[in-house]
Protein backbone atom coordinates (compact mmCIF):
# COMPACT_ATOMS: atom_id res chain seq x y z
CA UNK A 1 0.00 0.00 0.00
CA UNK A 2 1.14 3.33 -0.80
CA UNK A 3 1.09 5.49 2.63
CA UNK A 4 2.49 8.43 3.81
CA UNK A 5 6.20 7.97 5.61
CA UNK A 6 5.38 8.42 9.28
CA UNK A 7 7.85 10.13 10.98
CA UNK A 8 7.54 9.45 15.05
CA UNK A 9 8.16 13.19 16.50
CA UNK A 10 6.32 12.48 19.60
CA UNK A 11 9.41 12.86 21.95
CA UNK A 12 10.39 16.60 20.28
CA UNK A 13 9.60 19.81 22.10
CA UNK A 14 7.98 22.53 20.01
CA UNK A 15 10.92 24.19 18.88
CA UNK A 16 12.62 21.22 17.33
CA UNK A 17 9.04 19.90 15.87
CA UNK A 18 8.67 23.61 14.45
CA UNK A 19 12.29 22.84 12.72
CA UNK A 20 11.29 19.45 11.57
CA UNK A 21 8.28 20.70 10.01
CA UNK A 22 10.06 23.29 8.32
CA UNK A 23 12.20 20.88 7.24
CA UNK A 24 9.64 18.79 5.73
CA UNK A 25 7.80 21.75 3.71
CA UNK A 26 11.33 22.40 1.80
CA UNK A 27 12.20 18.85 1.29
CA UNK A 28 9.30 18.18 -1.01
CA UNK A 29 8.63 14.98 -0.73
CA UNK A 30 5.13 13.28 0.83
CA UNK A 31 5.38 12.78 4.46
CA UNK A 32 3.76 12.40 7.47
CA UNK A 33 4.35 13.61 10.83
CA UNK A 34 2.88 12.00 13.93
CA UNK A 35 3.53 14.43 16.87
CA UNK A 36 1.54 12.35 19.25
CA UNK A 37 1.94 9.11 20.08
CA UNK A 38 -1.25 8.87 21.82
CA UNK A 39 -3.86 11.34 20.64
CA UNK A 40 -7.23 10.46 21.92
CA UNK A 41 -6.21 7.74 24.13
CA UNK A 42 -8.72 5.83 26.33
CA UNK A 43 -7.15 7.09 29.55
CA UNK A 44 -7.95 10.74 27.67
CA UNK A 45 -11.38 9.43 27.30
CA UNK A 46 -11.78 8.20 30.76
CA UNK A 47 -11.01 11.02 32.36
CA UNK A 48 -12.78 13.67 30.42
CA UNK A 49 -16.06 11.48 30.54
CA UNK A 50 -15.68 10.84 34.41
CA UNK A 51 -14.92 15.58 34.49
CA UNK A 52 -18.27 15.79 32.50
CA UNK A 53 -20.57 13.69 34.65
CA UNK A 54 -18.58 14.88 37.83
CA UNK A 55 -20.06 18.65 35.88
CA UNK A 56 -23.18 20.45 37.27
CA UNK A 57 -24.82 20.03 35.05
CA UNK A 58 -23.19 17.54 33.22
CA UNK A 59 -21.33 17.87 30.07
CA UNK A 60 -19.57 15.63 27.76
CA UNK A 61 -16.94 16.62 25.66
CA UNK A 62 -17.84 16.44 21.89
CA UNK A 63 -14.24 15.69 20.40
CA UNK A 64 -14.78 11.87 21.51
CA UNK A 65 -18.33 11.33 19.25
CA UNK A 66 -15.34 10.70 16.50
CA UNK A 67 -13.72 7.31 17.06
CA UNK A 68 -13.98 4.96 14.00
CA UNK A 69 -18.12 4.44 14.56
CA UNK A 70 -18.43 8.21 14.96
CA UNK A 71 -16.67 8.97 11.64
CA UNK A 72 -18.24 6.88 9.81
CA UNK A 73 -21.94 8.14 11.09
CA UNK A 74 -20.47 11.52 10.95
CA UNK A 75 -19.85 11.11 7.02
CA UNK A 76 -23.65 9.79 6.63
CA UNK A 77 -25.11 12.90 8.41
CA UNK A 78 -23.25 15.22 5.56
CA UNK A 79 -25.60 12.83 3.19
CA UNK A 80 -28.52 13.32 5.05
CA UNK A 81 -30.93 15.42 2.80
CA UNK A 82 -31.93 17.87 6.12
CA UNK A 83 -28.25 18.17 6.94
CA UNK A 84 -27.75 21.13 4.71
CA UNK A 85 -23.78 22.76 5.60
CA UNK A 86 -21.83 20.17 4.23
CA UNK A 87 -23.21 20.69 0.69
CA UNK A 88 -23.58 24.46 0.91
CA UNK A 89 -20.22 24.85 1.67
CA UNK A 90 -19.36 22.68 -1.05
CA UNK A 91 -21.22 24.19 -3.62
CA UNK A 92 -19.73 27.37 -2.26
CA UNK A 93 -16.17 26.34 -2.15
CA UNK A 94 -16.28 25.21 -5.76
CA UNK A 95 -17.35 28.44 -6.81
CA UNK A 96 -14.90 30.23 -4.87
CA UNK A 97 -11.82 28.21 -5.16
CA UNK A 98 -10.34 30.18 -8.44
CA UNK A 99 -10.92 33.71 -7.23
CA UNK A 100 -9.20 32.64 -3.52
CA UNK A 101 -5.99 31.26 -5.14
CA UNK A 102 -5.85 34.43 -7.00
CA UNK A 103 -6.33 36.77 -3.54
CA UNK A 104 -3.70 34.56 -1.64
CA UNK A 105 -1.16 34.02 -4.31
CA UNK A 106 1.05 30.71 -3.91
CA UNK A 107 0.58 29.45 -0.01
CA UNK A 108 0.90 26.57 2.04
CA UNK A 109 -2.37 25.35 2.72
CA UNK A 110 -3.00 24.18 6.51
CA UNK A 111 -6.30 22.68 7.12
CA UNK A 112 -7.80 21.77 10.67
CA UNK A 113 -9.37 18.97 10.87
CA UNK A 114 -9.10 17.84 7.41
CA UNK A 115 -10.54 14.04 7.88
CA UNK A 116 -11.10 12.97 4.36
CA UNK A 117 -10.42 15.89 2.56
CA UNK A 118 -12.80 15.77 -0.23
CA UNK A 119 -14.43 19.11 1.31
CA UNK A 120 -10.67 20.56 0.06
CA UNK A 121 -10.68 18.93 -3.13
CA UNK A 122 -11.70 22.25 -5.05
CA UNK A 123 -8.97 24.33 -3.31
CA UNK A 124 -6.49 21.59 -4.17
CA UNK A 125 -7.69 21.59 -7.88
CA UNK A 126 -7.15 25.36 -7.83
CA UNK A 127 -3.84 25.61 -6.44
CA UNK A 128 -2.79 22.45 -8.30
CA UNK A 129 -3.73 23.61 -11.72
CA UNK A 130 -1.96 27.08 -11.25
CA UNK A 131 1.43 25.71 -12.45
CA UNK A 132 2.97 26.62 -9.67
CA UNK A 133 3.34 23.65 -7.49
CA UNK A 134 1.91 23.49 -3.99
CA UNK A 135 2.00 21.93 -0.26
CA UNK A 136 -0.92 20.84 1.24
CA UNK A 137 -0.99 20.14 5.33
CA UNK A 138 -3.64 18.04 6.27
CA UNK A 139 -3.95 18.13 10.21
CA UNK A 140 -6.01 15.58 11.93
CA UNK A 141 -6.25 12.96 15.09
CA UNK A 142 -7.15 10.11 12.55
CA UNK A 143 -4.39 8.57 11.16
CA UNK A 144 -6.22 6.54 9.10
CA UNK A 145 -8.31 9.11 7.27
CA UNK A 146 -4.97 11.54 6.59
CA UNK A 147 -3.30 8.01 5.40
CA UNK A 148 -6.97 8.00 2.62
CA UNK A 149 -7.00 11.46 2.42
CA UNK A 150 -3.19 11.48 1.32
CA UNK A 151 -3.28 8.72 -1.13
CA UNK A 152 -6.28 10.21 -3.16
CA UNK A 153 -4.57 13.76 -3.34
CA UNK A 154 -0.98 12.42 -4.49
CA UNK A 155 -3.14 10.59 -6.99
CA UNK A 156 -5.16 13.15 -8.25
CA UNK A 157 -2.56 16.07 -8.19
CA UNK A 158 0.61 15.69 -9.42
CA UNK A 159 1.89 19.03 -8.42
CA UNK A 160 0.62 18.94 -4.52
CA UNK A 161 3.00 17.96 -1.81
CA UNK A 162 1.36 16.57 1.18
CA UNK A 163 3.05 16.97 4.46
CA UNK A 164 -0.11 15.86 7.06
CA UNK A 165 0.48 16.70 10.43
CA UNK A 166 -1.15 13.59 13.21
CA UNK A 167 -2.01 16.03 16.31
CA UNK A 168 -4.46 18.13 17.94
CA UNK A 169 -4.74 21.47 17.22
CA UNK A 170 -3.63 22.73 19.92
CA UNK A 171 -0.06 20.86 19.12
CA UNK A 172 -0.45 21.63 15.45
CA UNK A 173 -1.24 25.66 15.62
CA UNK A 174 2.18 26.39 17.06
CA UNK A 175 4.05 25.19 13.91
CA UNK A 176 2.64 27.48 11.37
CA UNK A 177 4.51 30.29 11.60
CA UNK A 178 7.27 28.28 9.66
CA UNK A 179 4.63 27.56 6.80
CA UNK A 180 4.13 31.18 5.83
CA UNK A 181 3.32 32.53 3.20
CA UNK A 182 0.06 30.52 4.55
CA UNK A 183 -3.48 29.96 4.37
CA UNK A 184 -5.25 28.22 7.59
CA UNK A 185 -8.20 26.44 6.56
CA UNK A 186 -11.06 25.51 9.14
CA UNK A 187 -14.08 24.38 7.68
CA UNK A 188 -17.55 22.97 7.90
CA UNK A 189 -18.73 25.36 10.84
CA UNK A 190 -16.48 22.93 13.38
CA UNK A 191 -15.55 26.38 14.85
CA UNK A 192 -19.47 26.25 16.24
CA UNK A 193 -18.80 23.20 18.76
CA UNK A 194 -16.01 25.25 20.24
CA UNK A 195 -18.11 27.62 23.28
CA UNK A 196 -17.62 31.41 22.59
CA UNK A 197 -15.29 31.45 25.28
CA UNK A 198 -13.19 28.31 23.66
CA UNK A 199 -13.50 29.76 19.89
CA UNK A 200 -11.72 33.10 21.50
CA UNK A 201 -8.62 31.08 22.66
CA UNK A 202 -8.90 29.22 19.21
CA UNK A 203 -8.97 32.68 17.22
CA UNK A 204 -6.29 34.02 19.44
CA UNK A 205 -3.78 30.90 19.07
CA UNK A 206 -4.84 31.36 15.14
CA UNK A 207 -3.40 35.09 15.44
CA UNK A 208 -0.50 34.25 17.25
CA UNK A 209 0.87 31.62 14.94
CA UNK A 210 -0.35 33.28 11.55
CA UNK A 211 2.07 35.94 10.31
CA UNK A 212 1.08 39.23 9.62
CA UNK A 213 -0.30 38.64 6.01
CA UNK A 214 -0.98 34.91 5.96
CA UNK A 215 -4.68 33.98 5.26
CA UNK A 216 -7.21 32.22 7.33
CA UNK A 217 -10.08 30.35 5.24
CA UNK A 218 -13.07 30.16 7.90
CA UNK A 219 -15.96 27.97 7.14
CA UNK A 220 -19.68 29.08 9.41
CA UNK A 221 -22.86 28.42 9.67
CA UNK A 222 -25.35 31.55 9.98
CA UNK A 223 -28.42 32.12 11.63
CA UNK A 224 -31.98 30.99 10.03
CA UNK A 225 -35.19 29.79 10.26
CA UNK A 226 -35.18 27.49 13.68
CA UNK A 227 -37.29 24.70 11.33
CA UNK A 228 -34.35 24.30 8.92
CA UNK A 229 -31.56 24.62 11.26
CA UNK A 230 -33.59 21.67 14.12
CA UNK A 231 -34.34 19.22 11.09
CA UNK A 232 -30.39 19.55 10.09
CA UNK A 233 -29.93 17.76 13.33
CA UNK A 234 -33.24 15.41 13.60
CA UNK A 235 -32.89 13.34 10.48
CA UNK A 236 -35.68 11.40 9.50
CA UNK A 237 -33.26 8.40 9.09
CA UNK A 238 -32.07 9.04 12.70
CA UNK A 239 -27.95 8.70 11.97
CA UNK A 240 -27.52 12.09 14.10
CA UNK A 241 -29.50 10.15 16.96
CA UNK A 242 -26.88 7.05 16.70
CA UNK A 243 -24.33 9.00 16.01
CA UNK A 244 -25.69 10.94 20.02
CA UNK A 245 -25.75 7.18 20.87
CA UNK A 246 -22.21 5.79 19.34
CA UNK A 247 -20.41 8.11 22.05
CA UNK A 248 -22.48 6.04 24.64
CA UNK A 249 -21.44 2.51 22.77
CA UNK A 250 -17.93 3.87 22.96
CA UNK A 251 -18.07 3.87 26.91
CA UNK A 252 -19.28 0.45 26.89
CA UNK A 253 -16.71 -0.47 24.10
CA UNK A 254 -13.56 1.16 25.81
CA UNK A 255 -14.47 2.06 29.57
CA UNK A 256 -16.39 -1.19 30.19
CA UNK A 257 -19.64 0.94 30.72
CA UNK A 258 -22.61 -1.37 30.84
CA UNK A 259 -24.86 1.57 29.13
CA UNK A 260 -28.35 0.33 27.93
CA UNK A 261 -28.35 1.97 24.98
CA UNK A 262 -31.95 1.38 24.08
CA UNK A 263 -32.91 3.85 27.22
CA UNK A 264 -30.87 6.46 25.61
CA UNK A 265 -32.77 9.15 23.55
CA UNK A 266 -30.96 11.85 20.79
CA UNK A 267 -33.03 15.65 21.49
CA UNK A 268 -31.37 18.29 19.36
CA UNK A 269 -33.34 21.75 20.05
CA UNK A 270 -32.37 24.86 18.64
CA UNK A 271 -31.73 27.96 21.06
CA UNK A 272 -32.59 30.91 20.28
CA UNK A 273 -31.65 33.17 23.19
CA UNK A 274 -28.07 31.12 22.49
CA UNK A 275 -28.11 30.55 19.05
CA UNK A 276 -27.23 27.14 18.96
CA UNK A 277 -28.43 23.91 18.48
CA UNK A 278 -28.09 21.82 21.61
CA UNK A 279 -27.95 17.76 21.35
CA UNK A 280 -28.74 15.98 24.94
CA UNK A 281 -28.66 12.44 25.56
CA UNK A 282 -31.58 12.04 27.43
CA UNK A 283 -31.68 8.70 29.77
CA UNK A 284 -35.74 7.55 29.86
CA UNK A 285 -34.27 4.78 32.39
CA UNK A 286 -32.10 5.40 36.02
CA UNK A 287 -28.65 3.95 34.89
CA UNK A 288 -25.07 3.59 35.96
CA UNK A 289 -22.17 4.52 34.00
CA UNK A 290 -18.87 2.69 34.86
CA UNK A 291 -15.69 4.35 34.12
CA UNK A 292 -13.16 1.30 34.73
CA UNK A 293 -10.06 2.54 33.93
CA UNK A 294 -11.01 4.85 36.92
CA UNK A 295 -12.90 2.75 39.13
CA UNK A 296 -15.62 4.94 39.60
CA UNK A 297 -18.99 4.83 38.60
CA UNK A 298 -22.02 7.57 38.05
CA UNK A 299 -25.68 7.09 38.53
CA UNK A 300 -27.77 8.77 36.02
CA UNK A 301 -31.54 9.89 36.64
CA UNK A 302 -34.69 8.88 34.96
CA UNK A 303 -35.20 11.56 32.31
CA UNK A 304 -31.91 12.97 33.11
CA UNK A 305 -30.61 15.34 29.95
CA UNK A 306 -26.71 15.42 29.48
CA UNK A 307 -25.30 17.79 27.14
CA UNK A 308 -23.32 16.38 24.50
CA UNK A 309 -22.60 18.65 21.87
CA UNK A 310 -23.08 22.49 21.19
CA UNK A 311 -23.33 23.88 17.66
CA UNK A 312 -23.04 27.65 17.14
CA UNK A 313 -24.76 29.68 14.49
CA UNK A 314 -23.51 32.96 13.69
CA UNK A 315 -24.70 36.41 12.47
CA UNK A 316 -21.72 37.98 10.07
CA UNK A 317 -22.85 41.46 12.36
CA UNK A 318 -21.26 39.52 15.60
CA UNK A 319 -19.01 37.68 13.73
CA UNK A 320 -16.86 39.96 11.88
CA UNK A 321 -16.09 42.35 14.72
CA UNK A 322 -15.11 40.09 16.50
CA UNK A 323 -12.67 38.33 14.75
CA UNK A 324 -11.48 42.02 13.77
CA UNK A 325 -10.31 42.28 17.65
CA UNK A 326 -8.08 38.96 17.00
CA UNK A 327 -6.31 41.20 14.47
CA UNK A 328 -7.74 39.30 11.14
CA UNK A 329 -9.41 41.77 8.46
CA UNK A 330 -12.02 40.56 6.24
CA UNK A 331 -10.84 40.15 2.63
CA UNK A 332 -13.91 38.42 0.80
CA UNK A 333 -17.09 37.22 2.09
CA UNK A 334 -18.51 34.26 -0.39
CA UNK A 335 -22.00 33.19 0.50
CA UNK A 336 -24.76 30.94 -1.06
CA UNK A 337 -27.68 32.68 -2.46
CA UNK A 338 -30.19 31.44 0.19
CA UNK A 339 -26.98 33.11 2.72
CA UNK A 340 -27.54 29.89 5.00
CA UNK A 341 -23.49 29.01 5.33
CA UNK A 342 -20.47 31.73 4.66
CA UNK A 343 -16.85 31.36 3.57
CA UNK A 344 -14.96 34.21 5.10
CA UNK A 345 -11.41 34.91 3.94
CA UNK A 346 -9.72 36.72 6.28
CA UNK A 347 -6.25 38.12 6.61
CA UNK A 348 -3.87 38.44 9.74
CA UNK A 349 -3.19 42.38 9.58
CA UNK A 350 -0.53 44.04 11.89
CA UNK A 351 1.19 42.18 14.84
CA UNK A 352 -0.84 42.57 17.91
CA UNK A 353 -0.39 41.91 21.69
CA UNK A 354 -2.85 40.51 24.00
CA UNK A 355 -2.24 41.70 27.66
C1 LIG B 1 -18.67 18.77 12.89
N1 LIG B 1 -19.74 19.72 13.17
C2 LIG B 1 -19.53 20.97 12.43
C3 LIG B 1 -21.10 19.18 13.03
C4 LIG B 1 -22.15 20.28 13.31
O1 LIG B 1 -23.00 20.50 12.44
O2 LIG B 1 -22.06 20.94 14.33
C5 LIG B 1 -21.30 18.03 13.99
C6 LIG B 1 -22.68 17.43 13.97
N2 LIG B 1 -23.30 16.96 15.02
C7 LIG B 1 -24.46 16.48 14.67
N3 LIG B 1 -24.63 16.67 13.38
C8 LIG B 1 -23.50 17.25 12.91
Amino acid sequence: MDHLAVKNCSSLKTEELRSRFQSSLAANCHTLLQTHAEVDSIMDFARSTARGLAASPRRLDCQFLYDHQGSALYEQITRQPEYYPTRTEDAILAEAAEEIRQLTGPVTLLELGSGSSTKTAHLLRAYGDSGASACYVPIDVSLSALQAAGRSIRSGHDNIQVVGLHSTYDQAIPLFAVASPAMAIFLGSTVGNLTAVEAGRFYRSMAEALQPGDYFLLGVDLVKDIRIIEAAYNDGAGVTAEFTRNLFARMNRELGSAIELDSVEHLARYSEARQQIEIHARFNHPGRIEIAPLRKSFEVGAGEEILVEISRKFKLDQLIPELETYGFGIKRVFTDPKQWFTLLLLQRGRPITFS
